[in-house]
């Protein structure tokens, strides 16, 4: 049959920072099938052909319209043979047999469901999987393994911590944050981040940066936030980590590397949150709250900007304006500042506006980077 090719758009760009992508997805199918690809290899630890199809997936993703034959993929970005077999596979059939076949295997499923906890990453899960454990019950019978605290919250809060969090529940939270902040100081700055900042209706957790214009007093901001937290009787579970940032260093060229600012991840306890509780459920129906994941960081004031720009991903979109800045500009990019290697010298930036014109990069919106 043949197929219309849709109205030729502008050329897609290979970077992410250089397309506006909207939580509108007209391609879901062929990228929720890319997903499930470059997740099997992110669980066997195969980073190269992950982040193919993470960047296959974005791609698709920035597109107005909906694929609907092979040749109108034709002069995009970014698809290699694999991807494009697949595209083919899945507009003829309406699903791929190599994707079928990972979602029924079971060291994928098992892998998935191990990771699924709060604290436990690809390696742990791996470890677990080898062991031949299968299932939670399994790990919680096994005598041998100790669970550190992290992963014992996981498994404490894991009906709520994974189902998932509501934009309202998030405004909730932040009123909750924002008010913290300003009892401890009335100059505070919080904004919310992460994928809620860019529009989602729907998140894992609530990702939020707090600062104060006070040099230096950003360093008991978090610590004061906790206190209070305790006090209130909501704080189920902190991890609370200080400051490394070094103001003179380079910015990393490890992407998966975490930030150097003071961060805390915790888990909260949401009063009156039965909104999204689910019909069927029948245990907690009669709670009124749920636990949920926070995050906060508190950078300086004068990289406030780096960090709000880091922070508010999503994480396709932070690789590119990084790969973008190197190979691009030359320059060097990370959460905490921007460096010019032709210059020799930090750019500094007061809004994200200021960071996409140091790259020389059109700006584009929170709600734009779903990237
Ligand atoms: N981030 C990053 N590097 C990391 C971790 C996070 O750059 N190692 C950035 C990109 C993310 C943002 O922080 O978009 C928030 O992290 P989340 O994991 O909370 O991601 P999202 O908020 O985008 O998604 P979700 O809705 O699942 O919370
Ligand atoms: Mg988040």
């Amino acid at each position: 049959a043949r197929c219309s090719t849709p109205t030729p758009v502008a050329r897609v760009s290979q970077y992410a920072c250089q397309r506006r992508t909207t939580t509108e997805n007209n391609n879901k199918i062929l990228t929720d099938a890319f997903e499930v690809l470059a997740e099997s290899y992110e669980l066997n630890q195969l980073e190269g052909p992950c982040l193919a199809f993470r960047r296959a997936a974005s791609v698709l993703k920035s597109l107005p319209w909906a694929v609907q034959c092979l040749g109108a993929t034709q002069g995009l970005p970014c698809l290699g043979e694999h991807t494009k077999a697949l595209i083919e596979e899945i507009l003829q059939y309406g699903h791929s047999f190599e994707v079928e076949k990972i979602l029924s295997d079971e060291r994928y499923q098992t892998l998935k469901l191990f990771t699924s906890v709060f604290g436990v990453g690809p390696k742990t899960a791996e470890k677990w999987y080898r062991r031949g454990l299968r299932s939670f019950s399994d790990i919680l019978a096994e005598p041998s393994i100790q669970l550190n605290r992290m992963q014992q919250s996981g498994f404490l809060h894991y009906g709520d911590i994974s189902r998932a969090v509501s934009k309202a529940e998030a405004r909730a939270l932040g009123n909750i944050i924002d008010e913290a902040v300003h009892a401890i100081t009335p100059d505070g700055i919080l904004a919310l981040t992460g994928g809620f900042r860019r529009g989602k209706e729907f998140g894992h957790d609530v990702d939020f940066i707090v600062t104060t214009p006070e040099q230096g007093k950003e360093e008991t901001l978090l610590p004061n936030i906790i206190d209070r937290l305790k006090e209130q009787g909501i704080l189920l579970y902190s991890d609370y980590q200080t400051s490394t940032f070094d103001i003179s260093k380079l910015p990393s060229h490890k992407f998966e590397a975490m930030d150097h600012f003071a961060k805390c991840f915790l888990i909260l306890r949401l009063e009156g949150s039965l909104v999204d509780r689910g019909l069927n459920s029948t245990e907690g129906d009669s709670r009124g709250w749920r636990a949920v994941r926070v995050d906060l960081v508190s950078p300086p004031m004068e990289r406030y900007a780096y960090a709000l720009l880091g922070w508010t991903g999503s994480r396709q979109f932070e690789r590119d304006l990084r790969r973008f800045a190197r190979l691009e500009q030359h320059m060097l990019l990370d959460n905490h500042a921007l460096y010019d290697k032709t210059k020799k010298e930090f750019l500094a930036a007061t809004t994200e506006r200021d960071i996409f014109a140091h790259l020389g990069l059109e700006y584009i919106e929170p709600w734009q980077r779903n990237a």
